[in-house]
């Protein structure tokens, strides 16, 4: 089911929506917040020079760095009287990144989460658990709205405590599991462990994952172990949480809700704008936002936008799987290479588990990656040159599909750590190395 006739505008219908919010938005930015006045005046820009969409070239970037700056509050353009709902995203260091949402931003929220499950295939017939940690994280309550308006019953398990979350999967007949998929992919191990075959035995058929990326090896494995159908959305707690795109019924990208958002694809380095269907780095226009507008926000992750019609109907822009953020990128002896891509030969070698770690370490100037991948459960490995003929092939076909050279060391099945949200792949361990 299609949730909001805007999912089907044409393009033109879509553009002078987009326009007339773009407008809408600068205006807001530099008449109410002190950054976005500064940053536009510096480059002599004013909100009367966004007369076409293609105006939005003139803009200033906005960065992570911009939110830190101003903490926690100074991007906020509305006063504190009219901020329902606080959330913060955990940076790796120092402060979180903080975002609020005025009333009307908490119903377009919920809209666009609606959106985003409908398309999934859920219905007011499912049952659906979210198990993504409440609280600060927008993951959990951002779906949880969004699920309830579209009239399904929303189980918040929140994340962890996954033996409870096998019992109510069981007991309450959870038919839609909402997590970061590698905690989809752990709730099904220790599902196993209990004795209970996800597959068979629960009646889980949905998945609706995101938050974190995931190759297409890894929704195979999430569609055998629990006997779904999974999906992808993708978000990010600056744009508005999730909610900003996700896969249809077709698995042919994910869309975006061009009427809330302008997306466009740059180049990371000279910054330049791409032609559609070009991979570079997404940049997003929230064209809805009242208590934090932001203007051409880099998100650092790494895609593409496509514009064909779906198959669903929908005619909004897709954008392709996550390959990586700029910040993830690895070079390995020269070659770049992001961790999804690593993943994708991992999950597709015959014998091994869907559990690794990517370890960089450095050898002199050169950075070195080390990869530890559990050997699947289900194989039986009796000798140590059978384990060592495994590694080694996995070494060979890395070498030939992507061109690193990593050494492989595989484990044993569950020795590895597990994660109840956003999982870490790579450690990297190059200071480390430096201070040696
Ligand atoms: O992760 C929002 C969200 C929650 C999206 C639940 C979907 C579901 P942050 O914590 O701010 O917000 O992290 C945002 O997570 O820039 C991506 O790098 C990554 N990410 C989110 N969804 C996907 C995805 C939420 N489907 C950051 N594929 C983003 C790949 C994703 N990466």
């Amino acid at each position: 089911m299609i949730w909001s006739r805007e999912e089907t505008y044409d393009r033109e219908q879509i553009r002078t929506i987009q326009l007339k919010r773009l407008q809408e938005t600068v205006n807001r930015a530099y008449h109410h917040t002190k950054h976005y006045k500064e940053a536009m005046d510096a480059i002599g820009v004013e909100p009367g020079d966004i007369q076409r969409l293609e105006d939005v070239r003139k803009l200033p970037f906005t960065v992570k760095d911009d939110f830190r700056k101003n903490y926690p509050f100074g991007l906020f353009a509305v006063p504190q009287r009219e901020v329902v709902r606080y959330h913060a995203s955990s940076g790796t260091t120092g402060k979180p990144t903080v975002v609020g949402y005025t009333r009307h931003d908490m119903e377009v929220w919920k809209e666009l989460i609606a959106r985003i499950v409908c398309q999934a295939g859920v219905t007011e017939n499912d049952i659906a658990q979210v198990a993504f940690g409440y609280g600060l994280f927008t993951g959990a309550f951002g779906l949880h709205q969004g699920l309830e308006k579209v009239g399904a019953a929303v189980i918040p398990s929140s994340s962890g405590n996954t033996k409870k979350q096998i019992m109510l999967m069981q007991d309450f007949g959870t038919t839609a599991l909402v997590a970061t998929p590698s905690y989809g992919l752990h709730m099904a191990e220790i599902a196993r462990e209990m004795g209970i075959d996800p597959a068979k035995d629960l009646k889980v058929r949905l998945g609706l994952f995101g938050g974190e990326g995931s190759t297409e090896a890894m929704r195979k494995e999430l569609n055998e172990a629990w006997g779904m159908f999974a999906t992808e959305n993708y978000g990010m707690s600056e744009l508005i949480g999730p909610g900003v795109a996700g896969e249809c019924e077709c698995l042919c990208g994910m869309h975006i809700s061009e009427d809330h958002f302008l997306a466009e694809i740059i180049d990371p380095v000279t910054l330049e704008v791409l032609p559609p269907g070009s991979t570079g780095e997404l940049v997003i226009t929230p064209l809805s936002k009242e208590a934090l507008p932001l203007l051409r926000y880099r998100t650092k992750d790494i895609t593409s936008l496509h514009y064909e019609k779906c198959g669903c109907g929908r005619t909004t822009a897709r954008m392709s799987k996550i390959q990586g953020r700029t910040d993830d990128m690895l070079i390995i002896g020269g070659v770049n290479v992001f961790p999804s891509q690593i993943e994708e030969v991992l999950l597709n070698t015959e014998g091994l588990g869907a559990h690794y770690v990517i370890k960089v370490t450095k050898q002199g100037y050169l950075s070195k990656i080390q990869i530890d991948v559990e050997l699947s459960p289900d194989k039986m490995v009796d000798s140590f040159q059978a384990l060592d003929a495994l590694s080694k092939s996995t070494r060979a076909r890395l070498k030939t599909v992507l061109g690193i050279d990593a050494k492989v060391n595989i484990v044993e099945p569950r020795t590895l750590q597990r994660f109840e949200g956003k999982a870490t792949k790579v450690i990297d361990l190059r200071e480390e190395a430096d201070k040696q």
